[in-house]
């Protein structure tokens, strides 16, 4: 279990806050590319959070402590991708009441549509919210959007990032138009 901290110190301790409020979980460690950006949005936005490999088919009993351990583990979103028949964000969100973001990752077969159909197709009950094939960069900026419902400092920084971005699309057209 790989643990991030915050840049910014927790309230009144003077120390970092380590306390992972998003468990980015994937599969298989041939996941980790396309995982790795989710972490790193969450890192841009001083989430804290931990990254590790649960497998539901190869790893199951790690699979079910994990996520009945989450939510009283002071977790509030999970990421969880995963390629093939993936099957891993929905068995974690039967397994817990927190929000599951889910990543279809793309793999040697298929072009993803495979892990895509797997995770948005939950059935009526057990929601999967889930993001584009291979997009980590978006789980990580979904999963900052729920945490700022209660969390209005996300919710400013992810205005400056809208921002952000707009002002990279209008120096692109400056120049072309210059
Ligand atoms: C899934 O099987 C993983 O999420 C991965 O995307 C896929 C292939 O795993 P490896 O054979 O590369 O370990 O469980």
């Amino acid at each position: 279990l790989v643990r991030y901290a915050s840049p910014s110190p927790a309230p009144d301790s003077g120390k970092p806050d380590v306390h992972p409020l998003v468990g980015i979980i994937m599969g298989s460690d041939s996941d980790l590319p396309v995982m790795l950006p989710a972490a790193r949005m969450l890192a841009r936005f001083g989430v804290p959070h931990e990254l590790t490999i649960v497998s539901a088919h190869r790893t199951p009993d790690r699979l079910v402590q994990y996520a009945r351990s989450a939510a009283p583990r002071g977790l509030r979103v999970i990421i969880a991708g995963a390629g093939g028949a993936a099957h891993l964000p929905g068995m974690v969100a039967a397994m817990t009441p927190l929000p599951v973001i889910g990543v279809p990752v793309k793999g040697s077969s298929l072009d993803g549509v495979d892990s895509l159909h797997s995770i948005v197709q939950m059935p009526r009950g057990i929601p999967v919210a889930t993001v584009a094939i291979n997009n980590g960069t978006n789980a990580g900026l979904l999963a900052v959007r729920v945490l700022s419902a209660g969390m209005p400092a996300l919710v400013d920084a992810m205005d400056a990032y809208l921002k952000s971005l707009e002002n990279e699309v209008m120096a692109k057209v400056d120049r072309l138009e210059e």
